[in-house]
């Protein structure tokens, strides 16, 4: 194997160049192997293989700088790069993380996990290098998806200024995790196809032909061709930009790669390569269907089949009410920033294709984009990941919540997340609470979230509803609400647990447990985080109080709860369990909450403690 002897890119750099397509059938196999036990991002890995090797193979990496945009693609230059042993841990808590980080390597030099960041954060370092006198190369690698990203297209405006040593390489493979969606892609898609350039050169002919050879306007018309030609030139856009534009280029060709990027590593940009490659490629389930290989829970290796993710019960939940509601009334449509699948909102689109947007991996413009569907009669539902929505944070307030509109936030995936501190989504009640009138709910589970949304509906306020991933479809929830009304889900004359989304379920447990030793726990499913209801929580608050939440402990309910007890006379106990202020790493979820004391027992004993 020479993988195996590959413990930095300065091994690579010593083989033949014949040697890399065997290098890169190993790091696929790798890759596959890995993906299929652990989880993870299978198929942007499988289709950048050979870029990732072409680059470490001509770049003096970690002295020039590789960025990745989105990150998730970048398993190749784990490989490459000394992490070959974490990797066969990919995503577990003692293994490599799923996307690059500096905390993990000094071949990372910024984090990636959320897209259009790599162009920005590599002008800045090219800026930086400018101003240290440093001549390092510095190449961002962006994804076609990644590019429709407000901030990919700030990254681009700014790089003419200090970006002579800067390479943008734009890896198309026309999919983001879905099909790319848009006007940028159109483009791309007409320079692969040589479209304009080479209609346009076909109508001048075909023109010129039926004119007298020596005419004066044969000659005018040359003219006028020879200057919008340019307009009209691969790449042109990009040209404007202050970029060289080249390509396309086949990006599964390792000596077309090595040919290319070669020629202009050592020149002075700044460049943009606009390559071509395969999702999927070199494992035929994934390249037959990139969009469900994207990223997995687990496959067989030999038949592809996919390992069951039956812990998407909300989201999916969340899909299925939102067809009854919007088929109910034709006014609703669904907003999604490029995650059609993630959200649950696949089956809408596909039934409902009028009341669908797709706007790409546009956070902000998706908040913006619906407070103006708002605006114009639509009740628009904008489902957006917690941990991606603090993007759009000014576009909710500003667009959505200062005009009053009724635009229902969906936020998924709130709570720990196992691919660790770039996707938790536990920062949302931090901002979502500051919001005046915004209301916030939390269900418990999916019946509460179908009710929510219907409330959401009936309301015609901007209302945030936020819930994690995975589900109980145990039915802890009533099916009426009240406005900001908590719902007592069982009394208890020791203390009283207030818990939010999944944690009601939790707190049921540990009421469980604390019986056990004759403490009387209560539970009180918080539904409503803004306006809280304080009515209930004052009613019980000589008893112990608990809160256990999947949010960071400050901003979410321990906050709150603080607050509405701090302006009493008297309380009883407060004890608080939710996610510290620190680094909160990947990993299986269970684990990461035994680490940090969030599991019904460690709960229980912390409570009985206090109590004792
Ligand atoms: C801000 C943000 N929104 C959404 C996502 C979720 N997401 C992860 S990968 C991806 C698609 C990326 O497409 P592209 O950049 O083309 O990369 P490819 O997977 O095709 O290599 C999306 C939407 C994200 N990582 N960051």
């Amino acid at each position: 194997m020479i993988l195996n002897h590959i413990s930095s890119p300065a091994d690579l750099r010593k083989l033949a160049p014949g040697e890399l397509p065997l290098l890169c059938a190993e790091l696929r196999r790798n890759i596959i192997d890995t993906v299929s036990n652990n989880g993870g991002h299978l198929a942007a890995s499988l289709g950048a293989v050979e870029l990732i090797v072409a680059l470490h193979y001509l770049f003096d990496t970690p002295n020039d700088k590789i960025l990745f945009d989105v990150g998730h693609q970048a398993y190749a230059h784990k490989l490459l790069t000394g992490r070959k042993q974490a990797f066969d841990n990919l995503r577990q808590g003692n293994g490599c993380a799923g996307f690059p980080t500096p905390a993990e390597s000094e071949f990372d030099p910024c984090i990636t996990g959320h897209a259009g960041v790599a162009i920005s954060n590599a002008v800045g370092i090219a800026a930086a290098n400018w101003l240290k006198g440093d001549r390092g190369k510095v190449v961002a690698v962006v994804g076609d998806g990644s590019l429709n990203c407000g901030i990919s297209l700030e990254g681009l405006n700014n790089a003419k200024t200090h970006g002579k040593n800067l390479i943008v390489i734009l890896n198309d493979n026309k999919m983001s995790i879905s099909p790319n969606v848009g006007g940028l892609p159109n483009y791309l898609n007409r320079l692969i196809s040589g479209g304009p350039y080479n209609r346009f050169k076909k109508t001048v002919k075909d023109v010129i032909k039926t004119l007298p050879r020596h005419d004066r306007i044969h000659r005018i018309i040359r003219k006028i061709a020879e200057s919008v030609k340019g307009f009209l030139l691969p790449g042109v856009v990009f040209e404007e930009l202050g970029f060289r534009y080249i390509g396309p280029i086949d990006g599964n060709d390792l000596d077309k790669l090595l040919h290319t990027i070669g020629n202009i590593k050592d020149l002075q940009g700044p460049f943009l390569i606009h390559v071509i490659t395969r999702k999927g490629l070199g494992y035929k389930f994934a390249e037959a269907d990139p969009e469900n290989y994207h990223g997995v829970s687990g496959f067989c290796v030999e038949d592809g089949k996919l390992t069951p993710n039956g812990s998407m019960t909300f989201s999916k939940a969340f899909g299925q009410s939102m067809i009854d509601l919007a088929t109910a009334n034709p006014e609703v449509v669904a907003v999604t920033a490029a995650m059609a699948c993630g959200t649950g909102l696949k089956k809408f689109a596909d039934k409902l294709p009028r009341q669908f947007f797709d706007v790409g991996i546009a956070e902000e413009h998706a908040v913006s984009f619906a407070a103006g569907l708002a605006a114009g009669g639509m009740r628009p539902v904008v489902a957006i990941y917690s941990t991606f929505i603090q993007r759009a944070l000014d576009n909710i307030y500003h667009d959505v919540v200062l005009a009053g509109l009724p635009v229902i936030f969906a936020i998924d995936r709130a709570g720990a997340v196992e691919d660790g501190p770039t996707h938790h989504g536990i920062y949302d009640l931090g901002f979502l609470l500051a919001m005046p009138g915004l209301t916030v709910m939390a269900p418990a589970d999916e019946a509460e979230l179908d009710v929510m949304l219907r409330f959401a509906y009936d309301l015609k306020k901007p209302v945030a509803i936020r819930y994690p991933r995975g589900g109980t479809l145990s039915k802890i929830a009533s099916p009426v609400l009240e406005f900001g009304k908590a719902a007592i889900v069982k009394d208890g004359g020791d203390v009283m647990i207030w818990a939010t989304n999944l944690e009601v379920a939790t707190a049921l447990d540990v009421a469980g447990l604390l019986a056990k030793d004759n403490i009387d726990a209560g539970v009180v499913n918080t539904r409503f985080l803004s306006p809280f209801d304080r009515e209930t929580l004052l009613a019980h608050k000589d008893r112990s109080i608990v809160t256990i939440e999947d949010h960071t402990l400050s901003g979410g309910l321990a906050s709150v709860v603080d607050g509405v007890l701090a302006a009493a006379q008297s309380h009883g106990k407060i004890l608080h369990f939710g996610w510290p202020n620190e680094l909160i790493r990947h990993g299986k979820i269970s684990e990461i909450r035994q680490h940090h004391g969030m599991d019904a027992d460690a709960i229980a004993d912390k409570i009985k403690k206090a109590l004792s």
